[in-house]
C-alpha cells in the first residue's frame, strides 16, 4: 500500500485489464461492475481505496481493480478491514464476501456492526457456497436443494441486514444484483461513517440455480415469502469508532498508536548484496532481541532488513529463531530456504535448523556452540566459545556480533548505536557484548 498520496487522481474506471472468471450468468460479474460504478461515483485516488476480500469466487474479486488490496482466510475479511481502517482512517475500506465468509466471520460482522468501525461490507450473497460445489450456507433459504441439503435444508436462513441493523449499523441496505441504484447505495454507504453493509441477493448460475430452478422472478419471490426488508433497511448518524477512539485517546508522545519515528541512515555498510541469516537458539536466550538489533544496525547503515521469527506458544521453553535478511534492494519476499550463514546456539534451536543444514552448500558458513559437536552439514562449520564469558554476557548478542564481524555483513559503530538507542536498562549489558563478540571476529 502506498504511504498516502496527497494529489487525487480518480479515474475513469477502477478495473484493470483482466477479465472476470466467473461462471457465465453469475451474479458477481454485475455487481462488481456495480461497485466500479461506485469508484467513479467516489471519485477517489485508487491507492486510497482498500479492497479487502475474502474467500470463495467472491473473494476473487479484488485481483480485477487498481485499487489498494489485502486477500485473507475465509470469514477474517472484516477483522482484516477493521485494523486496516483504524490504522489508516483516510482510506476508504470496503470488504467483498460471500454469503459463506459471512456465516463463517458471523462474530466478526456483528462486532464490527455494533462497534461501527467505519468500513464498507459488500456481502455477495448467492445463497450456497460457490466455490466448493453449492453447500448449503447460512443464508441458504428453508427447504432449498444443495449438495448438503439433497432433502431440502431445514434451517432458517440468517437475515444478514436484520442482524447489522439491530446490532447498530451505521448504513444498512438490502437489495439485489438487479438493482439499478446500487452504485448509488454503494458510494452512500462508504461515505456513511460508521458500519455499514449491503447484503446482496443474486444468482450462482452453476449450483443455487441449477438445484433450485432458481431465477431472477425466484429471488424477488424467495424475498417476499420471508419477509426480508429490501432497500435501505437503517441509515442514522452514528459516531465511528476510529473517530471516537483517538478523540477518547489523543496520543501521548510514546503512544504505540503514532507511525514509527524511523531510523535515519547514518553508516554505510559494505554488503553489495541479499544476504541471508538464520540464528537459531532457545527460548530465553534473547535470540529475537539479538537480531532485532542487528536489523536496526542494518537499516541505520542504509540496508533494508526483514526479521522474521519463530517460537512455540510455550513461555520460556523450546526454541526461538530468526530469519533475517539483510539487502542494499527492497527486500519482497522475506522467506529463507538456504541461509548464507546460519547460528546455532543450542540443542533445541539445533532441532528446526535440520533443512538449511541440509540445503546449504560449500560456501554457505555455519557458526555454532562447541557442545553441539559435529552438524550434519556440507557447509564449514565454525565454532564460537563464550563458555569463558561472565555468566551475565548476553550470548546470543556476543555471538551474533561475532558473526557480523567476521563476515563483514555491518560496521560496528552501527550495532554500537542501535545498541544505545534500545532501552536504557540494556544500553550498557548490549554494549558488552557487541564489544565480546567483535573481539571474537577476526578469528572466526
Ligand atoms: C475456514 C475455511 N473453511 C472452508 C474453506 C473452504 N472453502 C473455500 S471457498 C468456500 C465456499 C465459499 O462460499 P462463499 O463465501 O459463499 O463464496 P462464493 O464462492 O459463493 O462466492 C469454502 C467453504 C476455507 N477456505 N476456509
Ligand atoms: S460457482 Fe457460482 S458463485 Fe462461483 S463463479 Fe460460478 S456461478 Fe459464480
Ligand atoms: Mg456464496
Amino acid at each position: 500500500m502506498s504511504a498516502g498520496p496527497t494529489t487525487i487522481t480518480p479515474l475513469a474506471t477502477y478495473r484493470n485489464e483482466s477479465p472476470y472468471p466467473f461462471c457465465p450468468g453469475c451474479g458477481h460479474t454485475v455487481i462488481l461492475n456495480h461497485l466500479n460504478e461506485a469508484f467513479r461515483l467516489l471519485d477517489r485516488d485508487p491507492r486510497e481505496i482498500v479492497l479487502v476480500s475474502d474467500i470463495g469466487c467472491a473473494g476473487l474479486s479484488d485481483q480485477y481493480f487498481a485499487t489498494s488490496a489485502f486477500h485473507g482466510l475465509h470469514g477474517r475479511s472484516v477483522t482484516y478491514a477493521c485494523g486496516i481502517k483504524l490504522a489508516r482512517p483516510e482510506l476508504d475500506v470496503l470488504v467483498v464476501m460471500g454469503d459463506g465468509g459471512t456465516g463463517i466471520g458471523g462474530t466478526h460482522l456483528i462486532n464490527a456492526a455494533r462497534r461501527n468501525i467505519g468500513i464498507t461490507v459488500l456481502v455477495f450473497n448467492n445463497l450456497n457456497f460457490g466455490m466448493t460445489g453449492g453447500q448449503h450456507s447460512t443464508t441458504t433459504p428453508a427447504g432449498a436443494v444443495t449438495s448438503t441439503t439433497t432433502a431440502g435444508n431445514l434451517e432458517r436462513p440468517l437475515d444478514v441486514a436484520a442482524t447489522a441493523a439491530v446490532n447498530g449499523a451505521g448504513y444498512v441496505y438490502r437489495g439485489t444484483s438487479f438493482d439499478k441504484d446500487l452504485p448509488a447505495r454503494i458510494a452512500e454507504a462508504v461515505r456513511a461513517p460508521g458500519f455499514a453493509i449491503l447484503d446482496i441477493w443474486e444468482l450462482c448460475t452453476a449450483y443455487y440455480v441449477r438445484g433450485n430452478q432458481f431465477s431472477r422472478q425466484a429471488l424477488f419471490a424467495t424475498l417476499d415469502e420471508l419477509g426480508f426488508a429490501t432497500g435501505v433497511v437503517r441509515h442514522e448518524e452514528v459516531a465511528d469508532y476510529g473517530a471516537a477512539y483517538r478523540a477518547a485517546n489523543p496520543p501521548r508522545p510514546d503512544s504505540p498508536s503514532l507511525p514509527p519515528k524511523g531510523l535515519e541512515p547514518r553508516f554505510a555498510a559494505a554488503l553489495a548484496r541479499r544476504f541471508e541469516l538464520v540464528v537459531a537458539g532457545s527460548a530465553g536466550q534473547k535470540v529475537r532481541t539479538a537480531v532485532r538489533l542487528a536489523s536496526e544496525a542494518a537499516i541505520l547503515s542504509g540496508l533494508a532488513a526483514s526479521q522474521r521469527d519463530d517460537y512455540p506458544v510455550t513461555v520460556q521453553t523450546g526454541h526461538s529463531l530468526s530469519a533475517q535478511i539483510l539487502s542494499p534492494e527492497p527486500i519482497e519476499y522475506t522467506g529463507v530456504e538456504t541461509p548464507d550463514a546460519l547460528l546455532v546456539l543450542s540443542t533445541d534451536g539445533l532441532k528446526k535448523v535440520g533443512r538449511h543444514l541440509a540445503a546449504m552448500g560449500e560456501d554457505g558458513r555455519v557458526f555454532a556452540v562447541p557442545e553441539l559437536g559435529e552438524l550434519p552439514t556440507r557447509a564449514p562449520v565454525t565454532p564460537i566459545d563464550l563458555s569463558r564469558a561472565p555468566g551475565k554476557l548476553n550470548r546470543s548478542l556476543a555471538a551474533l556480533a561475532a558473526v557480523l564481524g567476521a563476515l563483514g555483513l555491518l560496521p560496528k559503530e552501527a550495532l554500537e548505536e542501535a545498541a544505545r538507542l534500545g532501552p536504557e536498562e540494556y544500553r550498557a549489558g548490549n554494549l558488552a557484548a557487541i564489544a565480546a563478540g567483535w573481539s571474537l571476529a577476526s578469528g572466526l
